[in-house]
Order: structure tokens, then C-alpha cells, then sequence
């Protein structure tokens, strides 16, 4: 044997890793990270004097502010000693400060340095369950809710629990986040696609989920699990409450897990439309916890919070029975437990007076942003773009001339991969070509987020007019 041989190589390792994407940091982002490179070794070298991150829901990265209470609360709870400290009172707020001293008497050894209760800390799933009673008007137990590091684990979890061969299916958005797609790779199983409909602001048709289940079904697939992202990413449509009512009897009679990605809870930017937790809908149809399996998912990473990397999560667990509850916990101690505490801390924090301004003026810029972008977008020869209902993201479909297609093929480009490479070479703006999420055979997309900071979007808008105009005036058909 070749001793020199190195244990591992490209084609060694498992093809389930090997094979899984994730475009959001692909090969756009890289191209930019090496722009980015080039401008700071030589700066004037590119058209453009800074790289717009747009590709990633990120809303700090991009200038959000934190909310001033969440990271008092946490830097107190790290550190204890301040709360005895007199200076502490003049630069704390007296809620945050009480806050604080409450969450440490729940947390064992009043320190955010140990392995936290395997489920989460008990006195932060309780405020989580109390939060979410709240929510919905019906009552939530604190033993269905896992804290995790954000929504991902919670999606890793549960693709983990019901995939156990290539047989066993789950029904996926397209466009779809695409931690759906690879972690139905990841674990093994296969993605069943159901198409929103684009024609009437993505819409979820249940006779298009009926027609891929049973063509699953028809290829011998055990389809266990229907996701359901609302506010949807990268779409940004709201489902109607009627609309939900007809996916839970869906999942209902077709044995379905219900999967709902709510972590866009909190960004809803329309008053025609407001959210309705999946477990609100199912309770208010009459249905008990024993009759349908929902895993409701939310994060801290989004809403106004905007903590992606605190990373904090949590999955409400309902239906699944006891013995199925038990295994899930076991991956839980396995894990020794589920979530860092700091974002637990996050996740089972209250809403006080004290941050509600700030709270406010986070969602109604980003209603502003979402909207001043999206007029934008359809302003734009051969582009169509939905209205961001809620999450962070436009998706604007782009109808691109003939040539443009040819000269995309030509470099061995999806057509929408070369749109987003040349708007990047040209104007330093990063976005994610929609083949990444999945789209309708033949149409073409990019995702854009809706977070820049405000006083940025007239300067963005330009250069994207700009630069789209010199792009159609150079390919016209
Ligand atoms: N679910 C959806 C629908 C998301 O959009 C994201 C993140 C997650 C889950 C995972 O969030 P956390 O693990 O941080 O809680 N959204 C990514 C996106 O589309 N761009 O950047 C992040």
C-alpha cells in the first residue's frame, strides 16, 4: 500500500456530502470574497469601491442595530458581578437589569458557562411556551419545545427522525430555502417538489401538492413530511388563513408530518395579511395535539431581532406522542444539549416596553425597503417581481433576451448565474441566481434581501438601473 497516500481524498469522502449545495454562499459569494480581496490589495481596480453582501438574510452584517435590551440582558447574564456593581445602574436600564437577575435564578449555577438542561433551560422553554400561548390564544406545553441553535438544527433534527432510506420523501417548496434541499440530501432522502405558483404572488395550491404526492407515491416514495415556509423564503408570500386550513386537512389525511418554517413570523409588511402560526390554525379547526404531527420552527435570527449569530431557535413539537418525543430527546442528550445558552436566553426573552420603539422602527423601514426595492424591480425592462408580503428577500423574475441566453451558454452559465456574475462584476452588488432555490423549468430569477440600510436604497437602485439598461441595451434581441 502507497503509504503516502493521504486517508481522505475528494473521492473518498461521503457522496451525501460531496453532493449537497448551498447557493446562498456559492459561487457568487466566492467570485465576491475574491473582488472584495482584489479591492483591498489594489483599491480603484473595479468599477465599484465596496461589496453590497445582498445574498445573505443577515440583517446585522448589513447595519442593523441590536436591540439595546437583548444585549444588556446578555451581558449581564454573562457576567453576574455587574448586577452588584453601582455603575451598573446608571448604564443598564432597571429592565434589563431585573431581566437578567430573573433569568439567572432559572438557570442552574446562574451561569451561561455550563451544558444547560438537555431540552433547553426549563425557566426559558416555560416563557417560550408562555410566548407562544400568547401568540396564538391556545395554551402551549413547555415539554413540546426544544431550544436550538437556531431554526437549522431544529431542520436537521427532524429530516434525521423521519428519513431512513432514498424511499422516504419530503414534499419541498420550489423556490425553497435551500437547507431543505440538502438536508433532505444530507440525510439520505428525497426531495418531492411542489411548485408555488408565481401567476397569483406564489401561491400553494393544494390540487399541485395532491398531484406530486401522488406521483411520489406512484414511484414507490413513503412521502412522511410536507414544508411549508410562511412567511415564505425566498418568495415572501403570506398564506391566507383559509389557504392553511386546507394544508393541516391536507396533512391530516394524508398522514403527513407538517414541517412549518416560521421563523419570518415577525416580518409581515402588508395590512391585508397577517400571520397565523400553523398550531393556531390547527387548534381553532378543532384539531386536539393527537391528531395531526406539527413541528412549528422559529429562530432569533429573524424578525426584528436580527441575532443570526447568536444563533438561537427553538422547535415546538406537537403530536409526535411520547415514545417518538422520547428519541428526539435522546438526540438531545447525545448532543449533551441542544442550543448555547446565550441564544437560549434570546429566544425565551419578553417583550417589554422599554425596546418596542426600537422594535417598530426596525419593521417599518424594512416594510419602506421592501417596498421602494420592489417598485424598482418591476420598473426594470423584462423584469416581474411579487411583492415582498414579509421575510426579507424579493425574488424578481428576470425575461431575458435571446442573446443574453446564448451568451450565458456560451460560458457554460445558467442564464441567471451569468445575470448575477455580470451585475456583480459591474456593480459590487452580490445576489443569489434563483436556480439556487429551485424555480419553474425554463424561468429565470435572482433573490435580492431587503436589508441594506435605507439611506443606501437610492444609490443601490441607481446602480442596478444602470447597470440593467447597459445589460439589455447589450443583448437586445
Ligand atoms: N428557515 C428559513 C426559511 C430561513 O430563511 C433561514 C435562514 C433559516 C431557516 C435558518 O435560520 P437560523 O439557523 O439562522 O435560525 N435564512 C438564510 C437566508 O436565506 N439567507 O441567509 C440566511
Amino acid at each position: 500500500m502507497d503509504s503516502a497516500a493521504p486517508a481522505v481524498t475528494i473521492e473518498s469522502i461521503n457522496p451525501k456530502v460531496l453532493g449537497c449545495d448551498y447557493a446562498i454562499r456559492g459561487e457568487i459569494a466566492s467570485h465576491a470574497q475574491r473582488l472584495q480581496h482584489e479591492l483591498q490589495n489594489k483599491p480603484g481596480s473595479h468599477p465599484f469601491n465596496e461589496i453590497l453582501y445582498f445574498n445573505v438574510g443577515s440583517p446585522q452584517s448589513l447595519g442593523q442595530k441590536a436591540i439595546t435590551f437583548f444585549r444588556e440582558v446578555l451581558v449581564l447574564c454573562d457576567h453576574p458581578p455587574l448586577l452588584d456593581k453601582s455603575e451598573t445602574h446608571a448604564l443598564f436600564s432597571g429592565d434589563a437589569i431585573a431581566r437578567a437577575r430573573q433569568i439567572l435564578d432559572v438557570i442552574p449555577g446562574r451561569t451561561t458557562g455550563g451544558y444547560s438542561d438537555t431540552l433547553g433551560v426549563k425557566g426559558l422553554r416555560d416563557a417560550v411556551a408562555a410566548g407562544i400561548g400568547s401568540r396564538d390564544g391556545f395554551p402551549a406545553n413547555p415539554d413540546d419545545v426544544f431550544l436550538t441553535d437556531g431554526a437549522t438544527p431544529a431542520v436537521h433534527i427532524i429530516m434525521q427522525l423521519l428519513i431512513r432510506s432514498e424511499k422516504d420523501g419530503i414534499l419541498c417548496p420550489i423556490p425553497q430555502y435551500p437547507l431543505y434541499s440538502a438536508s433532505i440530501f444530507l440525510h439520505g432522502g428525497s426531495l418531492v417538489p411542489y411548485y408555488l405558483d408565481e401567476s397569483t404572488g406564489w401561491g400553494l395550491e393544494i390540487a399541485e401538492l395532491k398531484k406530486q404526492l401522488d406521483d411520489a407515491r406512484s414511484k414507490g416514495i413513503t412521502v412522511r413530511a410536507l414544508v411549508v415556509i410562511n412567511p415564505g423564503n425566498p418568495t415572501g408570500q403570506v398564506l391566507a388563513k383559509e389557504n392553511q386550513k386546507q394544508i393541516v386537512e391536507f396533512c391530516k389525511n394524508e398522514g403527513l408530518v407538517l414541517l412549518a418554517d416560521e421563523v419570518y413570523q415577525d416580518n409581515v409588511y402588508v395590512d391585508d395579511k397577517k400571520f397565523n402560526s400553523f398550531k393556531k390554525i390547527a387548534r381553532s379547526m378543532g384539531y386536539e395535539d393527537e391528531d395531526l404531527c406539527l413541528v412549528s420552527i422559529h429562530s432569533v435570527s429573524k424578525g426584528y431581532y436580527g441575532e443570526c449569530g447568536k444563533r438561537g431557535g427553538y422547535m415546538e413539537v406537537t403530536g409526535f406522542g411520547k415514545e417518538v418525543k422520547e428519541q428526539i430527546c435522546k438526540v438531545a442528550i447525545v448532543n449533551l444539549c441542544f442550543s448555547n445558552i446565550s441564544g437560549q436566553i434570546l429566544v425565551g426573552d419578553e417583550s417589554y416596553e422599554s425596546f418596542n420603539a426600537e422594535k417598530q422602527g426596525i419593521l417599518s423601514s424594512l416594510a419602506r425597503r421592501a417596498k421602494a426595492l420592489e417598485d424598482a424591480f418591476n420598473g426594470l425592462e423584462g423584469v416581474t417581481c411579487n411583492k415582498a408580503e414579509g421575510a426579507m428577500y424579493l425574488f424578481p423574475r428576470l425575461h431575458l433576451p435571446q442573446k443574453a441566453i446564448e451568451a450565458a451558454k456560451a460560458v457554460d452559465a445558467a442564464p441567471d448565474m451569468f445575470y448575477a456574475r455580470c451585475l456583480l462584476d459591474a456593480t459590487g452588488i452580490v445576489v443569489v441566481p434563483g436556480s439556487g432555490f429551485g424555480q419553474e423549468p425554463g424561468t429565470w430569477h435572482i433573490r435580492c434581501t431587503i436589508l441594506p440600510q435605507e439611506e443606501k436604497i437610492p444609490g443601490i437602485i441607481c446602480r442596478l438601473q444602470a447597470f440593467h439598461e447597459a445589460f439589455m441595451q447589450q443583448f437586445r434581441d
